[in-house]
C-alpha cells in the first residue's frame, strides 16, 4: 500500500512538477556519523547545524530536525526535511557512559526541570493557570508545574515563553544515577527512531567504512527497510581514515548502492545528493 502511494505520488508529482519534500531518515549505528552528515548537508545548504557531533555514543537521544533543506543534485533540485536518527543498537549498557566527561548542555534545546530557576517555573506557572501561594517554596512550584506539564513539552514551552537556560558546566564524568537515565533515554530513543521508519520516504543507511559492517543492527535495519519497500542509500563513511574498507560494505550489502564518503570532509556529497535524488519517484 506504502509503494502504491509513493507511484502515485511520484505520478503526480511528474505530471504537476510538484516540490514535494522528502522526509530523509538518517539511520545507523552510533559513531556512524549521522550527526555530522545531517550538520554538513545543513550547513552546506543552509547555513545552520542540526545537533550535536560527539565522540561519546548515542548523543543524539531524540530525533533532530531540519526542514525545507533545498540541495541541488544535477539538474535536479532537492526538497528535503532532514531527520537526524539515534543511533541504533541491540543493547544499551549504561556502563559505557561513565567513562565519558559529561556534555556541555546544548541550551534550550532540550530542557529539564531541573534547569529552571524559580522565576522560570513561576513564568510557566502562570501560563498554565498554576495556582500559586505567594510564599510558596521551589519544591513546591516545581511539583505543582510537572504536573501539568509533560518532559516532552517543556523544550517547546521554555522557548515560547523565551526562558533562558544557562548552559551547564562541564564537571567529571557521569556518575552512575546519570550514567543510568542516559541509558533509559538512549533505550527509549532507539524505539522511537525506529517507529519513525513508517513516517520517511527515503533512508540514509550510515556505515563506518573501519568496521565490520555484518553487524546485527545493520542486517535488522535493511531488512527492515527492504519489508517496508523504504528507497535505501548507504554511506560507507569515513574514508578519510587510512583503515577504512568501503569495499567490504559494497560486499556486505549488494542489494543497496553504496555511496563512499567522509561527512567530516565533506567528500563525494554530489554523488550522494544524485543517489537520492535518483531514487526519488
Ligand atoms: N575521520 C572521520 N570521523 C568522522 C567522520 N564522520 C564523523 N566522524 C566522527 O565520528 C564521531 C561520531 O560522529 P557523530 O556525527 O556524532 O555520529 P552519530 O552518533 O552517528 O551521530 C565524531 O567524533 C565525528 O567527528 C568522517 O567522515 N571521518
Ligand atoms: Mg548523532
Amino acid at each position: 500500500m506504502k509503494q502504491f502511494i509513493r507511484k502515485l505520488r511520484g505520478l503526480f508529482n511528474r505530471l504537476f512538477g510538484s516540490k514535494r519534500e522528502i522526509r530523509l531518515g538518517i539511520y545507523g549505528e552510533p559513531n556512524t556519523g549521522k550527526t555530522t552528515i545531517a550538520n554538513k548537508i545543513s550547513m552546506d545548504w543552509l547555513g545552520e547545524p542540526v545537533g550535536v557531533v560527539s565522540e561519546m555514543p548515542h548523543t543524539t537521544r531524540m530525533i533532530q530536525k531540519k526542514e525545507h533543506v533545498e540541495v541541488k543534485a544535477g539538474n535536479k533540485t532537492l526538497n528535503m526535511n532532514l531527520l537526524d536518527m539515534p543511533g541504533l543498537a541491540t543493547q544499551v549498557d549504561y556502563k559505557q557512559f561513565l567513562k565519558y566527561k559529561r556534555l556541555p548542555s546544548n541550551p534550550g534545546s532540550n530542557v529539564s526541570f531541573s534547569d529552571l530557576s524559580v522565576s522560570a517555573l513561576k513564568k510557566i506557572a502562570k501560563n498554565k493557570e498554576i495556582k500559586l501561594t505567594a510564599k510558596a517554596k521551589k519544591a513546591t512550584i516545581l511539583k505543582k508545574v510537572k504536573a501539568e506539564v509533560k518532559d516532552s513539552e517543556l523544550s517547546a514551552l521554555a522557548k515560547e515563553l523565551k526562558i533562558k537556560i544557562k548552559a551547564k558546566k562541564i564537571t567529571g564524568k557521569y556518575v552512575q544515577s546519570e550514567a543510568k537515565t542516559l541509558a533509559e533515554e538512549a533505550t527509549k530513543a532507539i524505539i522511537e527512531a525506529i517507529k519513525w521508519l513508517d513516517n520517511v520516504d527515503n533512508v540514509i543507511v550510515m556505515m563506518d567504512s573501519t568496521k565490520d559492517p555484518l553487524t546485527q543492527v545493520n542486517i535488522m535495519l535493511l531488512g527492515n527497510l527492504e519489508a517496508k519497500g523504504i528507497p535505501v542509500v548507504i554511506c560507507a563513511n569515513k574514508t578519510d581514515l587510512p583503515k577504512a574498507k568501503p569495499a567490504a560494505i559494497k560486499d556486505a550489502f549488494p542489494q543497496h548502492p553504496v555511496v563512499e564518503i567522509s561527512a567530516l570532509k565533506g567528500t563525494n556529497l554530489d554523488e550522494l545528493y544524485s543517489t537520492i535524488a535518483g531514487q526519488v519517484a
